[in-house]
């Protein structure tokens, strides 16, 4: 950084000093209009592709799958990297038109077997099955010894406190489980060693427990809880109350501790009461405490859960508080397993503490303070950080619009006092504040420094004008040289928080259907005792006021041209797409029935509603599947 910049950046800095608390929040306040415009105002041509330009031609495949979260759309993106093309979404939380996810028995299945009885109860008196929207964040691929295994991937709905888990092999939702004693559950990461294992889930907001009414507006009274559920079962294995309100989390390399940044450490409600105060803190989870103490009983059973009390006051070993300067907010593990990062957000520095540290901190041997062995200033608003596997760290700076590269040994050692180091390798401008950034497998033990992507929040004047809603901007960098390189802008929509990166070959999804995946087991259950096959019979079932209608899809036909059911009948149509060929997806979508969905190859997909309109509908296949595609129809005849 030149002299002159850094003079630049040191005065804006002081307008940030923890002593012009209301300067701060301010500028936060007006963040997008001001203190974005301070770096990098007006159009940025500098940053035009260069040299470095990634190549993916015509008809040749990324290296990377990119797992996007789609924050307030309630779904996952699946991006190729170094393309950046958007390959597919997954329907998670969402109500999905082209898959007729949240609308299909097997998919309202998932959405509702894991709801929280207090949750169904509201559902049903709005006349509603499950909560139609969701918001993403964090969405992470299960660990087997530190690095991705391919099985599974995770993802928080902050919104309606859900974590839901993906299968990779066929990039569809399998389980999904809402959290208890928590609203708005936020921060996500995996258990890394020995595998995946527990999920940490932070709730972000203080609740009284049981949020029944009796506390309200007493706020000292509210808690906020960290939540580990078992990856395998979806089940919450344990649950531990902590001071504060938690925001970002993430584990060690070694299965014995997670961390978690947490802000409003006064327990306030309004801004100003979260943010009067020096510091806030990282709580840290002493993994192997927290089981003992559940096994041995020692958790209160609330709601079936076993909750522990981690807060300061009781003074149990299952927590430890760790000072870090106000309002932090992400949490990172560095690859090399050796450390977490807090990132200041309202300070403009990092903080590095060791893990190994933890084992005296909890011994009682050293003091909080004695686990941090770096606070580096990176820069004005940095939200979150990333590794190459090389040693450095890359952090997004929200207010300066920049991705921060840092080494961190020098940061360590500058700490200790020695001034000969600069820890500082570069800034990047990007375009415009950033929230996450994420580099190639950045968060396993392989992390490759090959990929940096910045998830930029504002686009402003970056792509053509789109309306007063513009898209975000998602960038690529190269890092794989000594200086980061800009090579790409992608639009997205609102609003991808993070992405996580993994090499191709990690992730095996299959192109056809077994016939025995559980995702229509129960289909494949009433068939038997309806004594249907499937993949051969088409026919319609009385059983009383119920009717099930079996058709198979073969392109470009349906097995049945036509159906005829009784008005008031409740009606479940079952379409087996018998096609086995790659690519060759049907769909059964019905006219004036609000119902779609689609038919991957040798699945079966059902749906049920109940006939109350008399008169003639046309089903028809929504998925380009044959020159006679449009011809693939059929009526269903409802009579009085
Ligand atoms: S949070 Cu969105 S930019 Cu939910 Cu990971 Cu930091
Ligand atoms: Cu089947 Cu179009």
């Amino acid at each position: 950084m030149s002299s002159e910049n850094e003079k630049k950046a040191m005065s804006r800095r002081d307008l940030f000093g923890t002593t012009a608390k209301l300067a701060t929040l301010a500028g936060a306040a007006t963040l997008g209009g001001g203190v974005g415009t301070l770096v990098g105002a007006g159009r940025s041509e500098a940053a035009t592709p260069s040299h470095k330009a990634p190549e993916v031609a015509p008809g040749q495949l990324d290296d990377y799958y990119g797992f996007w979260s789609g924050g307030q759309t309630g779904e996952l993106r699946i991006i190729g990297i170094p393309s950046m093309r958007e390959l597919t979404r997954i329907p998670v939380f969402n109500r999905c038109g082209a898959t007729g996810w949240g609308r299909t028995n097997e998919s309202l299945k998932i959405l509702t077997e894991g709801l929280l009885p207090e949750s169904r109860e509201y559902l049903k008196k709005q006349g509603m099955l499950t909560f139609d929207n969701g918001d993403t964040h964090h969405a992470r691929p299960s660990y087997t010894n530190g690095t991705y295994d391919g099985r599974y991937l995770f993802v928080n709905d902050k919104t309606n406190a859900r974590v839901a888990r993906v299968r990779l092999d066929i990039m569809r939702v399998d389980k999904v489980v809402q959290i208890p004693h928590a609203l708005g559950v936020h921060g996500l990461r995996l258990q890394r060693y020995p595998r995946t294992g527990y999920v940490f889930c932070n709730s972000e907001f203080r609740v009284p427990i049981p949020n029944d009414g009796k506390i309200l507006d007493n706020y000292h009274d509210y808690r906020c809880v960290f939540t580990a559920v078992d990856g395998d079962t979806m089940k919450v294995a344990w649950q531990v109350m902590v001071d504060g309100n938690l925001d970002n989390t993430d584990c060690d390399y070694h299965g014995k501790y997670a961390a978690a940044t947490c802000y409003n450490s006064p327990e306030g409600v309004t801004l100003e009461q979260m943010t009067d105060k020096e510091r806030d803190w990282a709580v840290v989870f002493n993994l192997k405490a927290i089981e003992a103490a559940v096994k041995a009983g020692k958790a209160t059973m609330i709601d079936g859960v076993p909750v522990l009390d981690g807060r300061k006051k009781a003074k149990h070993n299952y927590t430890r508080y760790i000072p870090v300067p106000t309002s932090p907010h992400g949490c990172n593990a560095t690859p090399d397993g050796k450390y977490f990062v807090a990132n200041g957000k309202l300070s403009p520095t990092v903080t590095i503490v060791e893990w190994a540290k933890l084992d005296d901190l909890f011994a009682g041997k050293i003091k909080e303070d004695d686990c941090i062995v770096g606070q580096l200033e990176v820069g004005l608003g940095p939200l979150h950080t990333t590794f190459d596997g090389r040693g450095n760290a890359y952090t997004t700076l929200f207010l300066d619009s920049q991705i921060c590269k840092w080494n961190i040994e020098d940061a360590i050692r500058a700490y200790k006092g020695d001034k000969s180091v600069k820890p500082i390798r570069q800034k990047l401008d990007v375009q415009y504040q950033p929230g996450h950034n994420n580099a190639t497998m950045a968060e396993t033990k392989d992390a490759d420094g090959k990929w940096l992507v910045s998830l930029n929040k504002f686009s402003k004047d970056r792509f053509i004008n789109v309306g007063p809603m513009k898209p975000n901007n998602d960038q690529l960098i190269d890092i794989s040289g000594d200086e980061m390189v800009l090579v790409k802008d992608e639009s997205a929509f609102q609003e991808p928080h993070d992405a996580t990166i993994v090499p191709r070959k990690l992730i095996n999804p299959i192109d056809i259907y077994k016939r025995d995946d559980p995702m229509f087991a129960d289909a494949v259950a009433q068939a038997k005792k309806d004594k249907v096959d499937l993949l051969n019979d088409n026919k319609v079932i009385r059983d009383g006021r119920k009717v099930r209608v079996y058709m198979t899809s073969q392109a470009p036909k349906f097995g049945l041209s036509d159906f005829k059911v009784k008005h008031g009948d409740e009606v479940t149509v079952y379409v087996t797409n018998i096609d086995d060929v790659v690519n060759l997806t049907h769909g059964f979508n019905l006219t004036g029935h609000g119902i779609s969905m689609e038919i991957s190859p040798q699945a079966t997909a059902s749906v049920t509603f109940r006939a109350d309109r008399i008169g003639v509908y046309y089903y028809y296949c929504h998925q380009f599947c044959h020159a006679l595609h449009m011809e693939m129809q059929g009526r269903m005849l409802v009579e009085a």
